[in-house]
């Protein structure tokens, strides 16, 4: 259990603790060229809170955050916790009907919006029943909105926390499904701070001296923890890129600012081997979002001598809750519980299924969201008492190492057996004209189920029969041979949720939105 004070604020925690403990100097955030110490950020916080209490921000009042990652995420997002405000990180790369629907789900009465982002939410103006204000950010603000420089231009540098308490709602995050309207996702002032004490200091291990860059965004539950909560926690340095993540630009970035912790996704992993490109300084390489191949980790290993530490978290669950350890990578498992985390594997009675089979896995932890906001019913099935239905499906082997066997509802029934994608997916990758594919279920003329894979080809290779065949084989003689591909698609990309996870569930049934 997390002993917390009575009175406890997230911001005090993660950005104030760091001044007052000698820390105001250090670097907390790279940006491009710029550079910003603790002492700025707090700055920049205090002022930013001031700013909402100037426009009539009372606590508990929803604030949307649509933003790139740069400086000014930190601010808004602890200048709004400072205050008692409740931020709301927003994906970057929705749709104007999106954002009608977070803005007039959450009641949001402030959108603080990078200037860059603006068109996205011109179409739906009109259409925002509760919101007040607009406040933008890096750039110029049409008229009616407000800019941010103006704004806090005579805001104190000073602020007291608001009296929250650890239970309080802090900050939320919208969970998407593949089926359903997105869950705005509530999470308590506690939440990072137990994330922080478990995977972050006792997997990762972050320290002071780290300098952490996340290829993921901030605005994921995985980016927020790996560039703003978990240095922050530790006084340790931040580097943000407000540029889309190709390989180039990342390794640009890693190039110019020597991070020891590097955090991206599986699909980044596999393009960055094909790119040119050296990982100086790094110490420890993550990744989540999707299961890593142990090709890729192999690949990966091979060619910078740097290990990925393969996780699975969740926008639930705030971050990592199984992982592999900086001392024990096992490729193709997602490691071990992390500390401070139970799990148990469940069948469709919610009775444990045993050792080595395949089920649904519950997790309990500190971390868990309290509930979805409007959402009864899926409150109700997801957040069972302590524990909460990850709606993934795992089996663990006997030395207690979890296997990723796909969500819950990609799993295929193959002959009356239950077929993971994951594993047919990891034996396609390691063909060597295979850059990432997903295996999804397809019907034959008799309607029986059977696994069909969509496949994108690294550059030099073209698609034909021979190589469809070449695949099919390789299958074949790797793995049992009803687990072989009937089809195989080669296609120029797959459909992927803007934090990188396949979302097979497109590849089910084409065409549908
Ligand atoms: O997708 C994941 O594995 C993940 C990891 C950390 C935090 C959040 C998520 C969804």
């Amino acid at each position: 259990e997390l002993e917390l004070p009575e009175i406890f604020n997230a911001a005090d925690y993660f950005v104030d603790r760091n001044v007052r403990e000698g820390r105001g100097a250090k670097t907390a955030i790279r940006c491009g060229t710029n550079q910003f110490s603790y002492s700025d950020v707090q700055a920049g916080v205090n002022r930013f809170g001031n700013s909402l209490k100037s426009l009539g921000v009372r606590m508990e009042e929803r604030i949307a955050l649509l933003m790139l990652d740069t400086e000014l995420f930190p601010q808004a997002f602890f200048g709004s916790i400072k205050m008692g405000a409740i931020p709301i990180c927003l994906n970057t790369l929705m749709r104007p009907k999106d954002y009608e629907y977070f803005l007039n789900d959450s009641r949001a009465r402030v959108l603080v919006i990078d200037a860059h982002l603006l068109p996205s939410i011109e179409p739906i103006r009109k259409k925002l029943k509760f919101l007040h204000h607009v406040i933008v950010v890096n750039g110029d603000a049409p008229a009616g909105d407000l800019q941010i420089n103006t704004l806090w231009a005579g805001q104190s540098e000073q602020l007291d926390c608001a009296e929250t308490k650890p239970d309080d709602a802090c900050f939320w995050l919208y969970s998407s499904g593949s089926t359903g309207l997105p869950k705005g996702t509530v999470h308590l002032h506690r939440d990072m701070v137990y994330s922080c004490e478990t995977y972050g200091k006792q997997v990762l291990g972050v320290k002071e001296g780290d300098i952490c860059f996340s290829a993921a965004k901030l605005f994921f539950a995985y980016g927020l923890g790996n560039g703003l909560y978990f240095p922050f926690s530790v006084g340790a340095t931040a580097v943000y890129m407000p540029d889309r993540p190709t390989p180039e630009a990342v390794f640009q970035t890693i190039k110019e600012n020597k991070p020891t912790l590097f955090f991206g996704v599986p699909t980044l992993y596999a393009s960055m081997l094909e790119a040119e490109g050296s990982l100086t300084g790094v110490r420890l390489c993550v990744s989540a979002g999707e299961a890593l191949p142990a090709d890729i980790l192999k690949r990966w290993k091979e060619r910078f001598s740097v290990d990925i530490l393969d996780g699975i978290g969740s926008t639930e669950l705030v971050h990592i809750f199984i992982s592999n350890y900086p001392n024990e990578i096992h490729p193709g498992s997602t490691g071990r519980l992390v500390p401070g985390h139970e799990a148990k594997i469940v069948d469709e009675q919610m009775e444990e299924v045993p050792q080595g089979e395949v089920g649904t896995l519950l997790v309990k932890s500190g971390s868990a969201a309290a509930y979805y906001w409007n959402k009864r019913e899926k409150t109700q099935q997801t957040m069972l008492g302590p524990w909460l239905n990850t709606g993934d499906k795992f089996f663990m082997d006997e030395q207690g190492l979890f296997f990723y066997a796909g969500r819950t509802d990609d799993m295929l029934k193959v002959g009356g057996i239950w077929l993971s994608p994951i594993e047919v997916e990891a034996c396609i990758i390691a063909h060597p004209a295979v850059l990432e594919c997903a295996v999804v279920a397809a019907t034959d003329p008799e309607n029986l189920v059977k696994p069909k894979a969509y496949i994108v080809l690294k550059s030099g290779h073209q698609p034909s029969d021979d190589l469809a065949n070449d695949i099919k084989q390789h299958v074949k003689s790797t793995l049992a041979p009803y687990k072989y591909p009937r089809w195989i698609e080669f296609i120029d990309e797959l459909p992927k949720t803007a934090t990188g996870k396949i979302k097979r569930f497109k590849l089910r049934i084409p065409g549908d939105d």
